[in-house]
């Protein structure tokens, strides 16, 4: 994490780095200024979470890896936040659970999908999906439902980092197993997620990526894999990222 000119003992390096990484995504084209404000929400409720993997967060990782790993058509769908933000994270991501990269966007254009493949490409993403468009996500507007129907519109596991609460709901509705990326766990993504993930999407990426290798290394079996998915409780993972964030106690 090299890429900026903040000295990495600045108590908020990290926050720097981020709205660093932010407005250059949205001066190459790839962010959307809607991006921006993303940002600062999800970046208000990591300073309550106290920028820190909390250990149901780091649970709920744990978990995704094992999903992705059972998944017959694992997909990824990348933003322009998350594009900006850990594109080269996403990439090994893929690499480690067999999954697709597909571009998928609330603020669709077609520039903006072209710039973020380039950008993946640039980073070691092959055979990125997004720009074929031909199948839709049912219940939402034209523009909103695209996907690729051998992409998302086939895949049995979705990640869905930063998303939009309407398609977080919408795609959940279609019957995947959505795994989100949030840091407010009282948003509607979360809350539709069979697996929340309330965790910076600067952490949660490579730990998901981390676990996955040590299940793959350690030669985790099928069973063993379901088992952790079915020992997930998303109710108290949710509960425990709130109370932590309220900064109370649990009962
Ligand atoms: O690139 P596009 O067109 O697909 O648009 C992407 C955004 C993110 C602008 C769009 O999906 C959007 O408007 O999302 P929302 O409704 O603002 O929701 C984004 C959620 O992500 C919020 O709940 C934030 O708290 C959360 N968030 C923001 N930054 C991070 C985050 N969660 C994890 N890590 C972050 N760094």
């Amino acid at each position: 994490m090299s890429d900026v000119d903040i000295p990495e003992s600045h108590p908020r390096y990290l926050s720097l780095l981020t709205r660093h990484r932010i407005e250059e995504g949205v001066e190459k084209g790839i962010t959307s200024k809607q991006g921006l404000i993303a940002e600062g929400r999800g970046e208000a409720f990591d300073y309550l979470l106290g920028e820190e993997t909390i250990p149901s967060a780091d649970a709920a990782e744990r978990t995704a890896a094992a999903q992705l790993l059972l998944a017959e058509r694992p997909v990824l769908s990348v933003n322009g936040n998350v594009a900006a933000l850990v594109p080269g994270e996403m990439v090994e991501l893929a690499a480690a659970v067999g999954a697709d990269l597909e571009v998928n966007l609330f603020n669709r254009t077609e520039e903006r999908i072209r710039a973020i493949t380039d950008h993946l490409r640039d980073h070691g993403a092959e055979g990125v999906k997004g720009l074929t468009a031909d199948g839709r996500i049912p219940g939402l507007d034209h523009e909103r439902a695209k996907v690729d129907a051998d992409g998302i519109g086939a895949a049995d596991v979705v990640l869905v980092p930063l998303e939009d609460g309407d398609r977080a709901e919408a795609l959940a509705a279609m019957g995947k197993t959505e795994i989100v990326v949030d840091l407010n766990p009282m948003s509607r993504s979360a809350q539709s997620a069979a697996v929340p993930i309330i965790d910076n999407i600067l952490r949660a990426v490579p730990n998901v990526t981390e676990h996955a290798r040590d299940l793959s290394e350690s030669g985790a079996s099928r069973e063993e894999l379901e088992r952790i998915v079915a020992e997930f409780d998303r109710e108290a993972a949710l509960r425990e990222a709130e109370a932590a964030i309220r900064g109370g106690d649990l009962d």
